[in-house]
């Protein structure tokens, strides 16, 4: 089955993606360094709006959702606000898809959508 996701903004200033948070929106900030995120785990609400809040600590580093069909780029000093609504419980791998160094391969982590 297809998954479908609802992907109201990718990689959009603070300021505008303040403009589409609504009531009820859950914010999940992730931060980004050589090479893990934190959390690494992040658990969402099957069928509940988030925005993931992606910043980084050092360098450029990706932020890919294969199953999702999701990237985005994760820039020093910048937020990163991604949107989606999960309609599938399970386990979703996240990665970075920028090459960051020796350890850029074991850099992953997981949504855990919840029902
Ligand atoms: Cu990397």
């Amino acid at each position: 089955m297809q998954r479908r996701v609802f992907l109201l903004a990718a990689a959009v200033t603070a300021a505008s993606a303040a403009k589409l948070v609504q009531a009820g929106t859950n914010e999940t900030p992730i931060s980004a360094k050589k090479f893990e995120f934190h959390p690494a785990e992040v658990h969402l609400k099957l069928g509940q709006p988030a925005i993931l809040v992606l910043t980084s600590e050092d360098r450029i580093h990706g932020f890919k959702v294969p199953d999702l069909g999701l990237r985005a780029e994760i820039v020093p000093g910048q937020e990163t606000r991604l949107a989606l609504t999960p309609d599938k419980a399970g386990r979703i791998v996240f990665l970075c898809d920028v090459f960051c160094g020796d350890g850029h391969e074991e850099m992953e982590g997981i949504l855990i959508v919840e029902a």
